[in-house]
């Protein structure tokens, strides 16, 4: 089926002519004998081309055009006017009007060109709109895991800081690393480890709630990004994950296996007030995490030795030690 349009003329003869015209090409059309009644056939269908005549009665053609191009539609119009008409219908042009034909229309193939035309220009901006859109979600993506990429980690990380100074936020960064990797990919080859890689950002997701943002920010590592986290629920979190691994086979029917992962977390602006000293003290606390065993989460604001053992659920944040400023400055 061709394009949609819908005509509005109050003067039959006009109407029916571009009626049959339109019709006879194969175009999808509907027809208004005035504005009002054209804008609720706009509504109702929301035509790819309104013609419209300007003087009409109950509505005039002005008034569709504006309201057509106030609402963000792909509706294009093209204007029918009388000889004494011109400005208004350079007016229409200003308003958005894709152009405008004088009546009584002489040559009906330019009209029909026109018609052509602007539908074939709606198309394309419509496709075009479409590639750009595919285009910035592509930039911000990683093409293995589809998850955040580094670059788009840089844009939030700065957006979100600011939002924090103007009013008073926090949020939480989570690096996470995967244990032992190289193992993953020496077993059973580096596809396999895609695969890990793959999965392991999915689990991690699952466990997010929608407003948390995942990362990939490098190689086995990812970052989590959560707003408005009080200290107890980001352990809370951290654990949620680590547990989620952990249980996890990674199996694609011929393979399988197990892994686990560490974490260092830190709050903004509590641990750090600059982007680059967040990330440094979360990897700092994943650093510790490493070192003291892996499979371990460990946060700049707390002395997490034996985390894994406690029961968050029973225990309320105040019962977590917290570390001074100064031993936090390692
Ligand atoms: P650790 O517990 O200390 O983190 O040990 P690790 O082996 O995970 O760390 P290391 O930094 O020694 O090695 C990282 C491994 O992750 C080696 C690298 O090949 C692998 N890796 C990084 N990116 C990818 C990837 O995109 N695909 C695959 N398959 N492997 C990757
Ligand atoms: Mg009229
Ligand atoms: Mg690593
Ligand atoms: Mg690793």
């Amino acid at each position: 089926m061709r394009e949609t349009i819908l005509i509005i003329e109050d003067e039959d003869d006009i109407l029916n002519l571009l009626y049959s015209l339109l019709d006879g090409e194969g175009y999808r059309v509907f027809t208004a004998g005035n504005g009002r009644e054209g804008l609720a056939k706009f509504h109702e269908h929301t035509p790819d081309l309104i013609l419209t005549d300007v003087r009409m009665p109950v509505m005039d053609g002005i008034e569709v055009l504006r309201e057509v191009k106030t609402k963000e539609s792909d509706t294009e119009v093209i204007i029918l006017t009388g000889h004494s008409d011109e400005a208004t219908a350079i007016d229409c042009l200003r308003l958005g009007a894709y152009d405008y034909f004088r009546k009584p229309l002489e040559d009906i193939d330019v009209l029909l060109t026109a018609v052509e035309r602007v539908l074939e220009k709606r198309s394309l901006e419509i496709k075009n709109r479409a590639l750009v859109k595919q285009l910035e979600e592509l930039s911000i993506r990683d093409p293995l895991t589809g998850l955040y990429n580094y670059r788009y980690l840089q844009t939030c990380l700065d957006e979100e800081i600011e939002r924090s100074q103007r009013y008073g936020h926090s949020f939480f960064i989570l690096m996470i690393d995967a244990d032992h990797f190289k193992d993953v990919n020496d077993n059973y080859g580096h596809l396999f480890g895609d695969f890990v890689l793959k999965q392991l950002g999915e689990i991690i997701s699952l466990e997010l709630r929608s407003s948390d943002r995942i990362f990939r920010y490098g190689g086995e590592e990812f970052l989590v990004l959560m707003n408005e986290l009080t200290e107890a629920e980001a352990v809370k979190a951290a654990n949620r994950l680590m547990e989620a691994v952990r249980c996890h086979t990674f199996s694609n029917g011929e393979t399988s296996t197990q892994i686990t992962v560490s974490m260092g977390g830190a709050f903004y602006p509590a641990d750090a007030q600059d982007k680059i000293k967040l990330i440094k003290k979360a990897d700092q606390a994943l650093y510790r995490s490493k070192q003291t065993g892996r499979n371990r989460f460990e946060c700049c604001l707390y002395n997490c030795e034996n985390l894994m053992d406690i029961d968050y659920k029973k225990q309320s944040s105040s019962n977590l030690k917290l570390v001074s400023s100064a031993a936090r400055s390692t």
